[in-house]
């Protein structure tokens, strides 16, 4: 038998125990075990029921996803499944930590499921781009109703225990060691002669209006198709009978595998996680956090001081006046507030988070005892310089310094203070308490553990870090403002705002870039564009017809009105009609016509603007690896999650077809479309940025 199942003998009960850690996934060897374990059960004499269980911190977390797109082993998970719920003996599973996917389908086939009060169970398949492919779809509404399973399915929430309980997935929930309350429930059940009882010859579920559900379910997944086909096969569970459910799952299963949105996903799961996982930070311990300071309570140290406050830190925030500090203790409240809304923190803890945890001080000396500080004052040098003066006489010997800049040389930064080894950016988006990525920036001189200590705060606060170098923009916005740049170039060429926001909606992206530049404040941009002005190159084409209405105070949300015109109360914005005549304008002034754009040639020209900056800004190593772009993308710019990010959308679309279309584009414009040195070494030599991730550039 398999190495992965042990397997032990209680009185009549036959014992299987999954050792498969970290999450017990069901790798070949797992199925084989578990069927081997199976057979041996069925053939030991005196044994009437198995109990499955795993060890370690999971029941089971599903399918072994390292598998997917290789070449299948049997026995297969569905298989599996039908063996296990067609046993002869009774079947019971012991269920803790979390049984997820191909995990919770495990469950199903036993005839009994007990679960510890802290256990999670669920099907997230769809964030994996596939759909639950061991009977889950069929099987799941026969125990909870159709409308639930759908919800449960298209959504794949992690549902607790209780919950999972009233639902009616699993019988009973009890306290205790899972092996001692689950042999307790088996021996209960063999006493009371319970029968063995298999979902999938329970009764189908009642019919809903799946057209209604799957259309709203596509409309939700905003191109994303796995949760809306989903629904298709729990329709087959209403309406066909079992075996041939399971023979439509089937079906659906395998076509969403084979979906390039399918490889994006898995790309984006893997590679959430192998962001943060450095090989110079291996052997490296961080600096101990207890404390933080931060520098600004605007929106963005707010924030900060809200996500630190959230995730246990004490912290000092330093305003200029009194006035200010008043003003930012209560925008940390408004935001804590929210928490309390959503019942992420109770009132006992929002009163102590507010009047014990948090500082509020005009002071520098109040940051005498921190560990970390992290600077959120206005984007100027000099206001910068000012600060990191007073942090380095005020913060205790190794205390980490950092700032929240989003583009000025942290180098410079940190050359204001006597110790630059301590000095690191930390680069957080707004809302910092809501969005998850956090860009940690190093700088020429920045220790290891002082870059150890940023993840590990990065960590702490639950965000997906990114290890960026210096340079203007680092890595998100320096991509942002090529890519944004292509969008302004197609505008004054002929295309509308609009028609890019819509065509890149449609692609996926959560925002268009012109309703984010609104959402911004148009401010950002038209300071960024003055910035620039002097070091501007003469072939850069840099549209000028929005610093119009800058110019008239229009910013864009904040003030009602920028590329889109807000009401009060409304969601949204309609277009601006003043843009279209700016537009014009400038294109006269320029001598251009203007020509028509279809969407797609919107979407290319966008994605192949990100991924050529992309590629230079690994092939200069701001960037280690292609997925640290990805991630930055998808955790920072509303990057859609099904694409992967953009160096994996560009390996999809295959990195010679993308050349070519930038060459074609340089054509017109050689300056801002000269091909990033790396996509072409890649191209030429048949590699991918896949490749890269694998094998980063030395
Ligand atoms: C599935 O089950 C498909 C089935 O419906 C049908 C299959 C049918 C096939 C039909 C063929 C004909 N596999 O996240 P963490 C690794 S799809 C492999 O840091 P946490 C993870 O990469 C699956 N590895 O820990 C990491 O590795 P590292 C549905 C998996 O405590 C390590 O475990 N299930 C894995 O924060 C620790 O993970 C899911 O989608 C897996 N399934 O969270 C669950 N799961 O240390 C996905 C994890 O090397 N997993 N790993 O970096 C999760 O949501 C989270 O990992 C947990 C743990 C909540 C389990």
């Amino acid at each position: 038998m398999s190495d992965k199942i042990a397997y032990s003998r209680h009185g009549d009960i036959a014992v299987l125990r999954i050792q498969n850690p970290p999450v017990n996934a069901l790798s070949q060897a797992v199925r084989q075990g578990l069927s081997d374990g199976m057979a041996r059960a069925e053939a030991d004499d005196g044994v009437r029921a198995v109990l499955i269980l795993g060890d370690g911190r999971a029941f089971i977390a599903g399918a072994d996803i390292t598998e997917f797109g290789k070449p299948p082993m049997e026995p297969n998970l569905p298989d599996l499944c039908t063996r296990i719920e067609a046993s002869p003996l009774l079947v019971v599973a012991s269920m803790h930590g979390v049984s997820l996917g191909g995990g919770l389908e495990v469950a199903l086939c036993a005839h009994y499921r007990i679960a510890q009060p802290s256990a999670r169970v669920g099907l997230p398949e769809v964030h994996l781009g596939i759909l639950p492919g061991a009977g889950g779809t069929q099987r799941l509404p026969r125990l909870t109703g159709a409308e639930k399973a759908v919800e449960a399915i298209t959504t794949g929430r992690h549902i607790k225990a209780p919950e999972a309980l009233e639902m009616g997935i699993v019988d009973r929930v009890e306290e205790g060691d899972p092996e001692a309350v689950g042999l307790a429930y088996t021996q209960e059940l063999l006493d009371q002669n319970a029968p063995r009882r298999s979902v999938s010859e329970m009764p189908a579920a009642e019919g809903i209006d799946w057209d209604a559900t799957y259309d709203a379910v596509l409309k939700k997944g905003r191109g994303q198709i796995s949760p809306a086909t989903a629904v298709r096969a729990v329709q087959a569970a209403s309406e066909l009978p079992f075996a041939q459910g399971i023979l439509r799952e089937r079906e659906l299963f395998m076509e969403l595998m084979n979906t390039d949105q399918r490889k994006g996903m898995i790309h984006a799961f893997f590679n959430e996680r192998a962001v943060s996982n450095l090989p110079e930070l291996k052997g490296v311990e961080p600096r101990a956090l207890q404390s933080i300071g931060v520098i600004g309570g605007g929106t963005m140290g707010a924030g900060i001081a809200t996500a630190a406050l959230l995730s246990g830190f004490g912290v000092v925030l330093i305003e200029m006046k009194d006035e200010f500090a008043a003003t930012a203790r209560d925008r940390i409240a408004g935001n804590l507030q929210g928490a309390l809304k959503r019942g992420k923190i109770n009132q006992a803890k929002y009163d102590a988070l507010t009047t014990q945890t948090l500082t509020v001080s005009t002071n520098y000396d109040s940051l005498s005892d921190v560990d970390l500080v992290i600077e959120a004052v206005f984007e100027d040098m000099s206001v910068k310089r000012e600060v990191f003066g007073k942090l380095d006489a005020a913060c205790k010997s190794g205390c980490v310094l950092a700032s929240n800049t989003s583009y000025l040389d942290v180098n410079e930064i940190a050359a204001c203070t006597s110790r630059p080894a301590d000095v690191i950016g930390l680069h957080f988006f707004s809302p910092a308490h809501v969005m998850k990525l956090l860009e940690v920036v190093v700088a020429d001189q920045t220790a290891p553990d002082v870059v150890a200590t940023g993840f590990a705060l990065g960590k702490a606060l639950g965000k997906v870090s990114v290890r960026a170098g210096v340079c203007d923009g680092f890595i998100g916005n320096r991509i942002l403002a090529t890519y944004r740049t292509a969008a302004d170039h197609m505008v004054l060429d002929g295309a509308t705002p609009y028609q890019i926001d819509k065509a890149l909606t449609d692609f996926g992206f959560a925002m268009g870039p012109f309703a984010v530049a609104d959402l911004a404040g148009l401010d950002i941009g038209w300071m960024t564009r003055k910035r620039k002005a002097p070091d501007r190159h003469p072939q850069e084409r840099v549209p000028t017809y929005i610093d119009r209405l800058c110019e008239q105070g229009h910013f864009g949300q904040k003030t009602g009105e920028g590329y889109y015109v807000y009401e009060k109360g409304k969601r949204g914005g309609t277009p601006n009609p003043k843009i279209a005549d700016l537009i014009a304008a400038e294109q006269q002034e320029l001598g251009i016509t203007p020509r028509p754009f279809t969407d797609q040639e919107i979407v290319r020209r966008y994605m192949c603007a990100m991924v050529n900056e992309a590629a230079k800004v690994v092939g200069e190593g701001i960037a280690r690896r292609p997925l640290d772009v990805d991630m930055t993308l998808l955790f920072g710019y509303g990057f859609p999650r099904y694409w992967g990010g953009p160096m994996k959308w560009a390996d999809i679309q295959g990195l010679p077809a993308v050349l070519a279309d930038i060459e074609s584009y340089a054509k017109e414009d050689a300056w801002f479309w000269e091909p990033a040195p790396l996509l072409k070494q890649l191209a030429s030599e048949g590699r991918t940025f896949g490749d890269l991730n694998k094998e980063p550039l030395k």
